[in-house]
């Protein structure tokens, strides 16, 4: 009995008829003709999935490379908590100094591919939300798998744009980490994206054999026919007169994802193109004179206060042997000057010119020639007040403990009395307000 009941809600009786008990209503949009746009079909579904696929694939691999560089090189301290499964994997990648550009890149090209993305991915769910509506809900196996790799799928790509819309805006109304989530969230974003690219490749190759990949756009509104219903589910059974060709359609979605890919490089590359970064979240605080760039959290706003930071300040050295020093002992040392990014994970970067001691001096200080591992601590009591830096990072000569920034000291919102700044690392691991280096052997 069961299994008969399994066959026809899976459609594999070749005689199934309707389940008994309630019928699924066949009202509203649940009816195939409640859905009328000329515009959807197979054809417009695989054109914005074409525009889709390579900015999701940008967007996933920085995605990923950014992790390396932002979380699994932080041992103890990774916010995912050691990376579990993969910990093999990113135990293989160190993170290098080597090219200061490389994580402002990899960052700017994950903002500028994922808000790009966004109008696009609205513009599909669009195109294809018939679907969602298919009665009977169930017809074969097959078609269940097809329906619950969807429901994963739009479910996943909703929730990572969503969350990292709101981590740009520095908005967290949610109750749970944000990267954890927006990390895990990715991989199954990905594995239902491979499976539907699966099994969708060929509709997509019928559809523009079929209608050509760019014909459709030479169409005016006047002669805007829709594709023919036997063709998709999404595709009309009573199409209305088009209001719109489909040229005029993919135009819009093309201006909003250039716009926001725009707008995204803007904050990125930073400098003269800053102010086009209309999107980056405003009522951001910058500072006066030298110290005239973007801070993401004020000296107050972490809870430093003045008596902290003062003449009684010490920076705490610690390796073979451990040792103290004043501000003016630190300026008294040799000093190098770089011009180094910081590329905040959020996408921003910004290039200044810092002088400070090279944090390959202070391990000798410290007895220890080449650290393998370099931990630092803020005078910040939080998750950000510390940070762990890898061998490459620690013993790069242009890596500095910054105690000046464009030939002024460091402003207390910038980090005074010493900060870190370190090429091709990601902000957050640029330290302020650092209290104590602790050079490490493996
Ligand atoms: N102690 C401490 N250091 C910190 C932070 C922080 O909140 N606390 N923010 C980090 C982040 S996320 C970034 S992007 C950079 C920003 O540096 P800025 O404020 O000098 O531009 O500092 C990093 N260093
Ligand atoms: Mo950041």
């Amino acid at each position: 009995m069961l299994i008969r009941l399994l066959q026809r809600a899976f459609g594999v009786d070749p005689e199934a008829r309707p389940l008994p008990g309630p019928q699924p209503p066949d009202r509203g949009p649940f009816r195939r003709d409640f859905w009328r746009s000329p515009l959807r079909g197979p054809w417009l579904a695989s054109l914005l999935s074409s525009a889709l696929l390579p900015l999701i694939v940008i967007c996933a691999l920085t995605g990923f490379i950014s992790h390396v560089a932002y979380d699994s090189e932080l041992g103890g301290n990774s916010v995912t908590g050691g990376d579990g499964l993969l910990a093999p994997i990113y135990a293989a990648l160190d993170w290098p100094a080597g090219w200061p550009w490389l994580y402002a890149v990899n960052q700017g090209l994950h903002m500028v591919s994922g808000l790009a993305a966004i109008p696009i991915l609205l513009a599909k769910l669009w195109a294809v939300i018939p679907k969602l509506w298919e009665r009977p809900a169930l017809r074969s196996l097959a078609h269940a798998l097809e329906r619950a790799s969807l429901t994963l799928l739009v479910g996943a790509s909703l929730f990572v744009f969503f969350t990292g819309v709101l981590n740009i805006q520095i908005y967290y109304p949610f109750g749970f980490g944000f990267v954890t989530a927006h990390y895990y969230g990715a991989f199954i974003f990905v594995a239902a994206l491979l499976f539907h690219v699966a099994v969708k490749l060929p509709d997509l190759a019928k559809a523009f054999r079929e209608r050509g990949i760019v014909a459709p756009l030479r169409e005016d509104r006047a002669s805007t026919r829709s594709e023919p219903p036997e063709s998709s589910e999404s595709a009309p059974t009573a199409p209305h007169a088009p209001t719109i060709s489909r040229r005029a359609f993919v135009g819009a979605v093309s201006l909003g994802s250039v716009g926001l890919g725009l707008m995204a490089a803007a904050q990125s590359i930073g400098g003269p193109l800053r102010p086009l970064g209309l999107l980056a979240p405003r009522g951001r605080y910058y500072g006066a004179g030298a110290n005239d760039f973007q801070v993401n959290k004020t000296a107050t706003a972490a809870g430093i206060k003045p008596a902290q930071t003062g003449t009684s300040w010490r920076l705490e050295l610690e390796g073979e042997r451990s040792l103290e020093l004043s501000r003016d002992d630190l300026l008294g040392l040799p000093l190098s000057t770089q011009r180094l990014p910081i590329a905040c994970v959020e996408g921003w970067s910004t290039t200044q010119t810092w002088t400070g001691v090279p944090l390959r001096d202070l391990g000798r200080l410290a007895g220890v020639e080449d650290a393998d591992e370099l931990f630092v601590q803020s005078l910040q009591k939080a998750v950000l007040g510390q940070t762990t830096l890898n061998n490459s990072q620690a013993s790069d000569p242009r890596s500095l403990l910054a105690l000046r920034v464009n030939g002024e000291d460091l402003s207390p919102d910038h980090g005074f009395p010493a900060r870190i700044i370190v090429p091709a690392l990601p902000g957050v691991h640029n330290t302020k307000w650092v209290r104590r280096l602790e050079f490490r052997r493996a």
